[in-house]
């Protein structure tokens, strides 16, 4: 599909607009309703789209997302900046006694990724703030390194932390999560979109039942690790974060930073790397996600394999086998292959493609010379996009868009790269 010259400049005004209205003074919400708050990683995409077209307002997302760090270098995944009865689990629930509120996990860290290719659109202005940025950014990857990497790839101790919810991923450590005493709740997002979309009821009950094991331990994180109800390797995050290490490592050789911190982030990506055998997965011949408690493996292989790319690590053996996945549906990366069991074309993290995490993976393909893969999944996205409009998610058999509408990571990713 070929869009015409206006149609793109028309669409480009309202990815603008989205933008701009989801934007609360500082920092922009998802989607109004649905998400009322600062979201970690979106605000790292959010800032990305912003830097199309307001720099100034670019760093001042990631500003406001790092001032709501931790002591300990964590930055939260949710901030709850303002009160906001339509969502729950709110900050009451989390009961992390900070301020601002937040939610007490973290989300993946795709800043440095995308703070590099802020600081490269605006180099003379941007490098004061992305010099004070830079030990913030620092300090997070030393929490994941501290917190996350301890069994040699990154893990999750929750679920929402993989910013996937409830992909197949995570089936295996899902079962093991016993909700008997979460008590009664009443939850919001269904009320803003069709249940069939969202997760199920029994993976809420578990969420909050990690949840509650966090919040009752007081955010302990060493607890949380090594007898928290939930913890698994997450392929998605561990290439992120190799990444990420690296990009802020150059980054870090940009501004002049202290070498030895610089080849500290490099070491800390070689870790990773060398870790990545623990999650690759023979049989399905690709890297999987694996339950940190039981060993075992998740069952299908997810949109997390595409990300080693990103992380320069593909093997060469996966390729045939991801590009089959993809094969089997219209647009975009499934989140899950659509041949597995456990796949649903529109129940959120179960198998739609997400526009966001496409971007990530083409940056990959980018990067490694897959132009001709790069072109297809852009063609793909901007195709959804240019359709449906800027929705949080599609199902990637027909193009059905799904989730929130007025998306504002959709709409930076159209801005950014989908076009
Ligand atoms: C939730 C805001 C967030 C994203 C996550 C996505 C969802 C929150 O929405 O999580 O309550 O389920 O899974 O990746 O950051 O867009």
């Amino acid at each position: 599909m070929t869009i015409v010259m206006d149609r793109i400049e028309a669409l480009d005004a309202r990815a603008r607009e989205i933008m701009r209205g989801n934007d609360m003074g500082g920092y922009t919400i998802p989607t109004k309703g649905l998400y009322p708050f600062q979201w970690n990683w979106d605000s790292a995409f959010a800032a990305w789209g912003f830097s199309t077209f307001d720099l100034d307002r670019a760093w001042t997302e990631l500003e406001t997302l790092f001032s709501a760090q931790w002591p300990d270098g964590m930055v939260p995944h949710i901030i709850f900046h303002r009160p906001d009865p339509g969502y729950f689990p709110g900050p009451e629930v989390w009961g992390t006694r900070t301020d601002p509120p937040t939610s007490g996990i973290s989300q993946p860290p795709v800043a440095a990724i995308l703070a590099r290719r802020i600081l490269a659109a605006d180099p003379v202005a941007g490098r004061a703030r992305m010099k004070a940025l830079w030990p913030k950014m620092l300090a997070w990857h030393r929490w994941w390194r501290r917190c996350r990497c301890g069994h040699g790839v990154a893990a999750v101790a929750h679920p929402w932390e993989s910013g996937r919810d409830n992909c197949t991923d995570w089936d295996p450590g899902m079962a093991r999560v016993d909700a008997s005493g979460v008590g009664e709740y009443t939850r919001r997002d269904t009320g803003h979109v069709d249940a069939s979309m969202r997760p199920g009821k029994l993976d809420y009950d578990r969420f909050l039942a990690i949840l509650q094991f966090g919040r009752d331990c007081g955010w302990d994180q060493q607890t949380i690790v090594e007898r928290g109800p939930f913890l698994m390797a997450d392929p998605a995050i561990t290439f992120i974060l190799i990444r990420a290490h690296r990009d802020l490592a150059a980054l870090g050789q940009e501004l002049g930073a202290d070498p030895g911190e610089i080849a500290t982030l490099e070491g800390w990506a070689a870790d990773l790397v060398a870790a990545l055998p623990m999650i690759w997965h023979k049989k399905l011949g690709a890297h999987v996600a694996r339950d940190l408690r039981s060993g075992e493996f998740a069952p299908a292989i997810s949109s997390g394999a595409f990300l080693a790319w990103l992380a320069n690590c593909a093997r060469d053996e996966a390729e045939a086998r991801l590009i089959a996945i993809w094969d089997r549906v219209r647009f975009g990366i499934p989140s899950s292959d659509p041949a597995a069991p456990g796949f649903e074309s529109r129940r959120y993290w179960r198998g739609p493609t997400w526009p966001v995490v496409n971007a990530l993976i083409a940056i990959g393909m980018r990067d490694s010379g897959r132009d001709a893969l790069e072109a297809r999944l852009r063609r793909e996205t901007a195709e959804l996009i240019a359709n449906g409009g800027f929705w949080e998610y599609f199902d990637p058999l027909d193009g059905t868009p799904c989730g929130g509408d007025a998306f504002t990571w959709t709409a930076a990713i159209w801005l950014t790269w989908a076009r």
